[in-house]
């Protein structure tokens, strides 16, 4: 008996083509308006997007580098492994990555799996995450903050002189790690207006894991109407240490960023 096998229609290269830029489009113009606005996509931004979008918010993350993960493939000095405290081994838990207990609440996890697992569970839970994009601006109404300013990350890396576009979103996590960068864009663009002391950033401090893990906890929070701060930048606004390579202060403020603004109640960009 002859079995009829299917034909399988040549491949269009064209047809390759049209998928992706029909599918990406679609997406990027969905993406306009959302709840919040994640810029920066290390441990601190994937997951706080992660309970973000578990908690039915739209969520979108920009990030400037081909890759998601910020800070945390190289571990400590290349040497791909990361550290994590007792308090942030939950999370670990929730997001299925595997920890080795060493020594007395310390645990040690593989970067690469630590990285690839929390963007996996964040896009699984619903954020769309867009790389290879830069903020570089603010969207100012009153006074509040209203959404992003965005541009492709080669535009400013070949110096090419192309306007941005905008999106619009409820609330806008700056999650950009050591320099703050929508603290900064803020302080230039409306002044000295930040809810720290002196309504400026106060800057990161020297090397202490123990106080700067604390914290940067503590730092996590809203620093101007419609504008929020996790991970890293937490410290660099509000002055604390740096840790060096223990992340699960990153994962902490990440998801205390998403249960203030879940909290807050007023993320509604749409
Ligand atoms: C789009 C941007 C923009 C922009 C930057 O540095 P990260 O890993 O940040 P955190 O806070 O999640 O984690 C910090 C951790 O990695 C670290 O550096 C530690 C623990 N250091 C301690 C120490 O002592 O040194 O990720 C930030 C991400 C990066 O991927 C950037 O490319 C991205 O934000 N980013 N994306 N638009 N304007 N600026």
């Amino acid at each position: 008996m002859k079995t009829k096998m299917r034909r399988r229609a040549a491949l269009d290269d064209v047809v390759i083509s049209r998928i992706i830029i029909e599918e990406f489009t679609r997406d990027f113009s969905d993406c306009l308006q959302s709840d919040v606005a994640i810029i920066g996509g290390g441990p601190a931004g994937m997951v706080a997007g992660y309970y973000l979008a578990r908690a039915g918010k739209r969520v979108v993350l920009y990030e400037r580098k081909l890759s998601v993960g910020g800070g945390m493939w190289g571990g400590g000095i290349m040497f791909n492994r990361c550290v994590f405290q007792e308090a942030s081994k939950p999370i670990l838990d929730e997001f299925g990555v595997r920890a080795t207990a060493r020594g007395e609440g310390y645990y040690v996890t593989d970067s690469i799996e630590t990285v690839s697992t929390l963007c996996a569970a964040a896009v699984k839970a619903g954020v769309k995450i867009f790389n290879c994009i830069s903020a570089e601006d603010v969207m100012v109404r009153g006074d509040r903050v209203t959404g992003v300013v965005l541009n492709w990350s080669a535009v400013s890396v070949a110096r090419l002189h192309v306007d941005p576009i905008t999106a619009r979103s409820g609330a806008v996590v700056d999650a950009t790690g050591h320099d703050a960068e929508i603290a900064k864009i803020l302080i230039r663009k409306i002044g000295k207006k930040l809810k720290t002391k002196t309504g400026e950033m106060l800057g990161e401090k020297p090397m202490w894991a123990e106080v700067g893990e604390k914290m940067i906890v503590k730092h996590t929070g809203e620093i101007y109407p419609g504008v929020y701060v996790a991970g890293m930048a937490a410290n660099a606004v509000f002055g604390g240490p740096r840790m060096g390579p223990i992340f699960g202060g990153m994962l902490l403020s990440g998801k205390r960023v998403a249960e203030l603004i879940i909290r807050g109640g007023r993320a509604k960009g749409r």
